[in-house]
């Protein structure tokens, strides 16, 4: 396979204005008739039209109404090459594609007998040949031609233009996109389908309809993805002026899907897993995941669709915005100051659980790479999240409002362009008059950087010095760094834990000194001078996570203690308990891998004291407090270690977990007790936030395994009348001994049967489980109910497990590996872009103790060898072992 570079782009040789489609929709046999209109590019120096292609079979092929000679064009391996067009061309294309034989999923597909299409980023050209790169951008026309009793819905982009029977049992519907787009945002649906709608207002008082999409039987599940979506479009229309350009918005949902959902102009695809919902089958977390996948690709529309982007390697433009516009978009819809800062804390457990370790391993690119294999394979949590922190130290160095500046030139300039990350960083250069230059690092650059604190008090001068050092790692390809240009946050505390007004030696000290300053730190090492500090101050430094950087800062115990009692910045109160507990566990890993009697008689005084402080402090919020008390992830330890036992990680995590739910027994009860709502569910951020914690006790209580703790989880089983509460009940039976466990299961399955998200969670729970090894994951497989097919499903089992499921994907058999070698062989064939997603799961191999190094490496060699591969999992393979 051949890999792409970013400094090969160069611009198409010809433009294409518009696009009419006509589809004769069979699930046996598709044919596709496409006509464009194209002119030359002046920009561009090639003489030949090169059209993407894949999987299609070409019926016609017709240049300004003349059928091609076979000396006129070339057909190559994904290509279609038309030689020495005229200046102006009509292209005539009919092609022929089969939608129920892709198991890929990407183009044309099939779903539970209807069609839908997913083309992001290279699925258009498995529809028709075609320019398939997003900086071609034309207007679309669509006709879609169907069965009419099968088919009775017919979608596509923008507009409904006209619709009508054919007479023979078929009838069309034909669809115009006012907009010009790039052929990764088509879209069309044809099936059976349902439709919750509603009209809503705008604020300029024009009304929309908006329509979420579902199979039969499903409507009662649509009401949370449609109030997400109105809060959405308000949300964009008050926090960045930014109104829906359509006159109709279309969700639909489809429960074969490989990733969460698609932001198509005016017909966004998504995966059923984020629009379906109700108390009885969708946990909080599916409720708060809906309300921020669908911000996020309606945020999209101008962000991806409005303004789009160049090339593949500028992905992380949409992207890493769209991401930053939903978490704040979710975040503000919480509202309160802890509910910030709680989506603040969850949005950075995901970067370092998944981002870090991806930063440091094989797979390393920057947020803008400059070279890929497989685009699919760069869908990654770098260019989303790590991109998403890139985009929020804009606003951390520039203000909001200086924020909403460089939005706004942003838009003003390239509104119906494709450009780059480059241009959107010169818009929030040009907006605030800031230079941004160094800034650019942050996209060329791949690694976590390093920041470590040094302090010095001068009690005489009343002065405060803090040197701030940074590093970064080499990764692949990069083996030197250059500074990059971190903002960090910081505030003082004094020893009562109050706020010391901050005044930098170098400016002049206002009357009205601020508690929080973002220092600038853009060179190898920077000292800044704080005046007027009464006494020696505790540091809390990169509050808010101001960067996305490791923080190597020295705390005596006590201080981190103080810190997580008095820190006004939520975020490192948050830290400081984290810091603290992963001390512990660093240092407890150590024993045990020299003495495995080490955890027996475990006391942990500090530890177990400052829980048990944040515990029981009624002022804070229950969610919040949920967080302070969930140890940091078996993952999140192992990236700390330089070489990875990941038995010694659980054994102490457990070990720990089991101390901190036997001193803690009665407070934990409290908290049980004192969070049990009574009434109607919600799913509030409030009112989640209780269920939080309370499941956080059980979750405890459990470790116990005794007979209390089992009639807890039991009686909260029983009685639960909302999915959160029964998942949380049964993964507390499902993890030890109760002896209702085995009848929970069962009975669950019975009464969820016919809803497959929760038969997506009953396989994960079990995936999970501490007893569930690879004997059981394959139990699991033989199940009627499982299919690799379906990518959710394969996720739910095979994922959780080798993802979610440390100490038994790592058996020191080898057997984890094995069964990982045999499913990424099996869905290679399937579908490679899963396929691929699960080949990653060994990235951090060469960190484990030597054994399971040896394995792990023979696993991803048994893959290497196993016959002709996908470009996607070859690519994440090859990586691994180089
Ligand atoms: N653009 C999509 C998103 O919103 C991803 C696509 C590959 C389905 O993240």
């Amino acid at each position: 396979p051949q890999t792409i570079y970013r400094k090969d782009y160069t611009p198409p040789a010809y433009w294409v204005d518009t696009v009419e489609m006509g589809f004769d929709l069979d699930p046996a046999e598709t044919r596709v008739a496409t006509r464009m209109t194209m002119r030359r590019n002046p920009d561009s120096r090639a003489r030949n039209l090169l059209l993407h292609g894949e999987g299609l079979q070409l019926a016609q092929l017709r240049v300004n109404g003349k059928a091609l000679g076979p000396r006129a064009y070339a057909l190559g391996q994904g290509t279609l090459e038309i030689f020495n067009p005229p200046q102006n061309v009509v292209l005539e294309i009919e092609t022929v594609i089969k939608p129920d034989q892709n198991t890929s999923l990407m183009g044309l597909y099939v779903s539970n007998g209807n069609f839908f299409t997913q083309c992001e980023a290279e699925g258009f050209r498995k529809i028709t040949y075609f320019p398939d790169r997003p900086d071609v951008m034309a207007r679309y026309t669509v006709m879609l031609r169907a069965d009419k009793e099968r088919y009775p819905v017919l979608l596509s982009n923008g507009n409904l233009i006209d619709q009508g029977d054919l007479g023979d049992g078929r009838h069309y519907a034909t669809w115009e996109d006012p907009f010009k787009k790039p052929s990764y945002l088509f879209a069309l649906v044809a099936g059976n389908l349902v439709c919750h709608e509603e009209t809503y207002r705008l604020q300029s008082g024009r009304e929309v309809l908006l329509q979420v999409w579902v199979e039969e039987g499903n409507l009662d599940k649509t009401q949370h993805a449609m109030e997400s979506l109105k809060n959405s479009i308000r949300w964009d229309e008050e926090r960045f002026g930014l109104e829906l350009d359509l006159d109709r918005f279309m969700i639909v949902a489809v429960g074969d899907f490989n990733m969460g959902a698609m932001e198509n102009k005016g017909l966004n695809i998504f995966n059923t897993k984020y629009v379906l919902a109700n108390p009885r089958i969708a946990t909080d977390a599916d409720f708060a995941n809906i309300e921020s996948v669908v911000g996020h690709e309606y945020f999209h529309n101008w962000t991806g669709n409005r303004v789009t982007c160049r090339d593949w390697f500028q992905l992380s433009l949409k992207e890493g915005l769209t991401v930053f516009r939903d978490q704040e978009f979710s975040a503000d819809m919480i509202g309160t100051d802890t509910g910030r800062a709680v989506k603040r804390i969850e949005d950075v457990r995901v970067l370092r659980q998944a981002q870090f370790p991806e930063d440091a391993g094989p797979m390393a690119h920057p947020v803008r790479p400059d070279s890929y294999v497989e685009i699919n394979n760069f869908y990654t949590v770098t260019i989303y999240e790590k991109g998403s922190e890139v985009v929020r130290m804009y606003q951390t160095l520039l203000g909001k409002d200086g924020f909403r500046k460089g939005m706004d030139l942003y838009f003003q300039r390239h509104d119906g362009q494709a450009v780059t990350c480059d241009d959107f960083r010169a818009a929030m250069a040009d907006a605030n008059g800031r230079d941004l230059t160094q800034f650019e690092l942050w996209y060329s650059q791949a690694g976590t950087p390093r920041v470590k604190v040094e302090t010095r008090y001068d009690a005489i001068g009343k002065q405060y010095e803090m040197t701030l050092s940074q590093s970064c790692p080499p990764t692949p390809g990069e083996e030197s760094k250059q500074p990059f240009h971190i903002p960090v946050a910081v505030g003082l505390l004094d020893a009562a834990g109050r706020d010391i007004p901050l005044r930098l030696a170098a400016s002049g000290a206002g009357p009205d000194a601020p508690t929080t300053l973002v220092l600038e730190l853009t060179r190898d090492k920077q000292t800044f001078v704080f005046t007027h500090v009464p006494e020696r101050p505790v540091p809390s430094v990169l509050r808010d996570f101001s960067a996305p950087v490791i923080l190597d800062i020295d705390y005596a115990d006590e201080e981190l203690a103080f810190l997580m009692a008095h820190d006004s910045d939520a975020f490192n109160r948050w830290e400081a308990g984290q810091r603290l507990a992963m001390r512990r566990m660093l240092a407890l890993t150590e024993q045990v891998e020299a003495d495995p009697a080490a955890l027996q008689n475990l006391d942990e005084p500090m530890l177990v004291d400052s829980f048990r402080a944040t515990l029981n402090d009624e002022a804070l919020d229950p969610a919040f407090r949920e967080l302070a008390l969930t140890l940091p992830s078996e993952t999140i330890i192992a990236e700390q270690m330089a070489v990875v036992n990941p038995q010694a990680i659980h054994a102490v995590r457990r070990a720990l977990r089991r101390l901190l739910a036997q001193q803690l027994r009665l407070d934990w009860r409290v908290a049980y007790e004192g969070n049990r709502d009574a009434g109607p569910y919600s799913p509030d951020a409030s009112a989640a936030g209780r269920r939080g914690l309370k499941n956080l006790a059980l979750g405890y209580l459990a470790e116990l395994d005794d007979t209390e703790s089992h009639l807890l989880a039991q009686s909260q089983y029983d009685n639960a009348n909302n999915m959160t509460d029964r998942m949380a009940a049964l993964a507390a039976l499902a993890n030890g001994g109760a002896p209702g466990r085995e009848d929970a299961l069962a009975g669950f399955y019975d009464e969820f049967k016919d809803e497959a998200l929760v038969v997506d969670k009953w396989f994960t729970l079990q995936a999970m489980a501490r007893n569930t090894d690879v004997a059981a994951v394959r139990a699991l497989m033989s199940h009627p109910a499982f299919t690799l097919k379906n990518p959710n499903r394969a996720r739910s089992l095979i994922f959780s497990f080798c993802n979610g499921n440390p100490p038994q994907f790592h058996a020191t058999d080898g057997s984890g590996y094995g069964f990982w070698a045999e499913s990424v062989i099996a869905l290679n064939r399937i579908n490679p872009q899963v396929a691929a997603r699960l080949a990653r799961s060994l990235d951090r191999w060469r960190k484990f103790t030597p054994p399971l190094r040896a394995m792990m490496q023979d696993a991803l060699r048994q893959v290497a060898r196993s016959g002709p591969l996908s470009k996607d999992v070859h690519e994440v393979i090859t990586k691994s072992l180089a």
